[in-house]
Order: structure tokens, then C-alpha cells, then sequence
């Protein structure tokens, strides 16, 4: 089978590409590893940044995002030394998020790429791509039934996570590949918003976090011990300490409601260099994971769909090249924006991890305390924030 660009992964950056190249008129196929029901109620990412809202509107993807999604600016910071706000709506360049559910947007680009007649194999898992050197790469993958099939193309988009089958095909890539030593338990629970905010607190026993996703569904985070497992406390003991690193004796209880949803996520990131490999490109979590601190996976995701589509296109449609070259570097001064703020972020929430040889320095709390006083005082910190915050 063939197709002019195969695209491998249905995420945010896949179903982003498969839309615009063909809103374009190109012939594209999107084959994905995962079932249908699968990849549409996947809950992962909620908080789309400006740019993201930007280019799906201006590809008519975005009808679901402004019906149900939310705008929010607002995030609040609880630390032993007390609490503040930061509207970041309104510092900086003034852009909002859209809390909309990862699994919502995937739904929605998925039924535009159908309706717009496009093709899509689920089910269908990427073993390896070839000859991304030619001018004709082809992929081998296994299909729904188990039977091994071949697919050529003029280009492949690897959009298929960081344990893809693009990633496992590079032979001469770097990977730039950074742990922040912290581990975090992500919890989706059956409850109501506690606060009408982001909650980012910090607390000697360690991180917790707040985030909206549905007025029905919250997101939160406990930082965790690496090694125990994510069923290790019970519901009610996560609650009670939920609570007790929230402050909430001090600024109210948090609304309880069942665990839906466990999972144990390492602060840890990498970035691929270069992005391109002949005919092979890479986008979204197969071009770069950064660590969840910041939301910054799916906008990343959807930006860099967004200039392959363009380059795809130039060169599929007027033989110009110029596009697919710049690809790479392009996208890689985002993501190192993007991986630079993750990492101020984390090391602004946590105290260096257990095994760093700073662990547990008075200085390092010292100059911790020091940072967050400057986000609470300073307007230029707080623009600069904000500008970073909701900025891909
Ligand atoms: P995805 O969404 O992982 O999609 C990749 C798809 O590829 C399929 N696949 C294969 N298909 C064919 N052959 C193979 N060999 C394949 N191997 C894999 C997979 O089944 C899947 O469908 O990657 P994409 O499109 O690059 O999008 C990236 C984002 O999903 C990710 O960065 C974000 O979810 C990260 N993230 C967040 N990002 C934000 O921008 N804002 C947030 O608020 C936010 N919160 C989060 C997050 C990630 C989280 N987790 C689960 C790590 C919260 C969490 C808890």
C-alpha cells in the first residue's frame, strides 16, 4: 500500500497533521496502534495554550474547544509561607488557556479527518521505516488481524510518542535525555474543582497539584517516592494528604470524590536532535518529551503538526524544499524554550530529589523560599512568567 505521507500516531500531533495536509489536497494516511475507543478516551493533557487555540481555529478544527472548553488564567501558589494568585491572563502578553480534555480535542480532529474523507487504520502498529535516505521510504507494520503489511510513501511523519516506531528507526540521532529525580502519582478524581485555579503547593512533605479538567473531573498530583507503587495508599489516605500539602486547614478542604484514574509519571524529558532524518520527520512526544510541570506536551504537539503540514506541502505541492529543511531547527528552539521553563519550574516546586548531593540543603530551601518571593513581588518575574506559562 502507499500514500504520499504516511503518518504514524492518531495524538494531537498526528490527527493535527492528517487534518491540514488534507485540508490541502494531499494524500495522507494516518496508521495508529492503538483501538478507536482507545484513542478517544485516553485522559491526558487539558491546559491548550493560545497558539494551539490559534491554529485550530484557523483550520476550522476548533468548533468542540470553544463550545465545551473553558478559558482559565489564573494560578495559585500555596507555600508554608502563605498564598498568592497570579492572574497570568493579564500579565505578560495576556494569553489565556483552554482547559479542554486531551481525549475531547482527539475526538473532535478525528471526526473532522473522517469527514473530510480521510484515511485511517487503527489497530495497525508501526514496526520500523526504511530508507528514509531514497526518495521512497516504506514502513512495515502489523495490522488489526496480525499480518505483517508494507507501506511506501514519499515521506513519513513520525507522530507516534516517544516508544514509537520513528524513534526505534534512527540510527544516527542524539537523544538528550534529562531525569529531574522526581516522581509524581497523577490522579483523575470524580469531583468538582477545589479551587477555581491552577494549584501549584509546595510544602516540606513535597509537591501537590491542582487542575481543572471537567466541572465533574479534577486532575491532581502528589509527588511521590520512586519505587512505591501507585495503588500503595488508599483513597482516603491520598485525600488526607492531598490536603495536608494543599494547606487546605488553612485555606478550606478539597472536594473529595472516588479515584478514577492512577498513574505514576517521572519527571523525566528528552529531546531528539535533529528532527529530520532524510524523509523521515518527527513531531510531537516522538520529537521531545518535556516533563509534565509546565502543559506544554500537547501544544508543542500541535505547533510542530502545524509547520511540518506547511513544509509537507510546499514540497509535495511546489517542489520547494525550503520548509522541510528548516523543519528541525525550527521546531527545536521551541522545545528548548519549552524543556528551559519545565525545568525552572520543577526545580521552583521541588527540593532537589533524594539522591542529588544537595538533597535536603538549607541552602537550596533558602533559595527556593527566595525564588517564590520573587514570583509573588516582582511584576517583570510575573510577566515573564506568564509570557512563558501559556507561551509555545
Ligand atoms: P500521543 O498523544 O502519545 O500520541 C501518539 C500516538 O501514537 C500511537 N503509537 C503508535 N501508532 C502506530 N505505531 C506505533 N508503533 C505506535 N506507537 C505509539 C499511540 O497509541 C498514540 O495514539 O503523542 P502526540 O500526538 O505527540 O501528543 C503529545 C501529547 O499527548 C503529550 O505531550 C501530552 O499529553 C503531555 N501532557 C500535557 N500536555 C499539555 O500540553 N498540557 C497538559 O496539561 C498536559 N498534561 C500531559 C499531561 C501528559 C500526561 N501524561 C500521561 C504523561 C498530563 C499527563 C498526566
Amino acid at each position: 500500500a502507499s500514500a504520499d505521507v504516511v503518518v504514524l500516531g492518531a495524538g494531537p500531533a498526528g490527527l493535527v497533521l492528517g487534518n491540514l495536509l488534507l485540508a490541502a489536497g494531499i494524500d495522507c494516511v494516518v496508521l495508529e496502534r492503538a483501538s478507536s475507543s482507545r484513542v478517544r478516551t485516553r485522559a491526558r493533557a487539558g491546559f491548550l495554550a493560545p497558539n494551539t487555540v490559534r491554529i485550530l481555529d484557523g483550520h476550522g478544527l476548533a468548533d468542540g474547544l470553544h463550545q465545551n472548553g473553558r478559558p482559565h488564567g489564573t494560578c495559585e501558589f500555596r507555600t508554608p509561607e502563605g498564598r498568592f494568585r497570579l492572574d497570568y491572563g493579564s500579565l505578560g502578553r495576556g494569553g489565556r488557556h483552554h482547559v479542554y480534555p486531551q481525549q475531547h480535542l482527539v475526538t473532535d480532529l478525528l471526526r473532522h479527518y473522517l469527514a473530510r474523507g480521510g484515511r485511517i487504520h487503527f489497530r495497525t502498529e508501526a514496526l520500523a521505516v526504511h530508507d528514509t535516505d531514497g526518495t521512497r521510504p516504506c514502513l512495515t507494520a502489523r495490522d488489526a488481524d496480525g499480518r505483517t503489511v508494507r507501506w511506501t510513501a514519499r515521506y513519513v511523519a513520525g507522530c507516534d510518542g516517544r516508544h514509537g516506531a520513528a524513534r526505534r528507526s534512527l540510527t544516527a540521532a542524539t537523544v538528550h535525555h534529562h531525569d529531574h529525580g522526581v516522581t509524581w502519582l497523577g490522579l483523575l478524581a470524580q469531583a468538582p474543582p477545589s479551587l477555581d485555579a491552577v494549584g501549584y503547593a509546595i510544602h516540606d512533605r513535597g509537591f501537590a497539584g491542582h487542575m481543572a479538567r471537567t466541572p465533574e473531573v479534577t486532575r491532581y498530583y502528589l509527588q511521590w517516592q520512586r519505587g512505591v507503587a501507585a495503588d500503595a495508599w488508599s483513597g482516603g489516605r491520598i485525600w488526607d494528604e492531598l490536603d495536608l500539602r494543599m494547606h487546605a486547614p488553612e485555606y478550606g478542604p478539597l472536594s473529595r470524590g472516588t479515584l478514577l484514574e492512577r498513574g505514576l509519571f517521572d519527571l523525566a524529558c528528552d529531546v531528539v536532535e535533529p528532527l529530520r532524518h532524510g524523509s523521515l520527520f518527527l513531531a510531537g512526544d516522538a520529537a521531545s518529551v518535556p516533563a509534565p510541570a509546565a502543559a506544554k506536551g500537547a501544544n508543542l504537539a500541535v505547533l510542530e503538526a502545524e509547520i511540518l503540514a506547511e513544509a509537507l506541502v510546499d514540497a509535495l505541492t511546489r517542489g520547494d524544499d525550503r520548509g522541510l529543511d528548516a523543519y528541525s531547527d525550527r521546531c527545536l528552539a521551541h522545545i528548548w524554550r519549552a524543556q528551559e521553563f519545565t525545568g525552572w519550574m520543577t526545580r521552583l516546586l521541588h527540593a532537589p530529589p533524594e539522591d542529588a548531593p544537595d538533597a535536603g540543603s538549607p541552602f537550596q530551601a533558602a533559595l527556593r523560599r527566595s525564588r517564590i518571593a520573587s514570583l509573588r513581588t516582582s511584576r517583570i518575574h510575573q510577566d515573564w512568567f506568564a509570557e512563558n506559562y501559556v507561551g509555545v
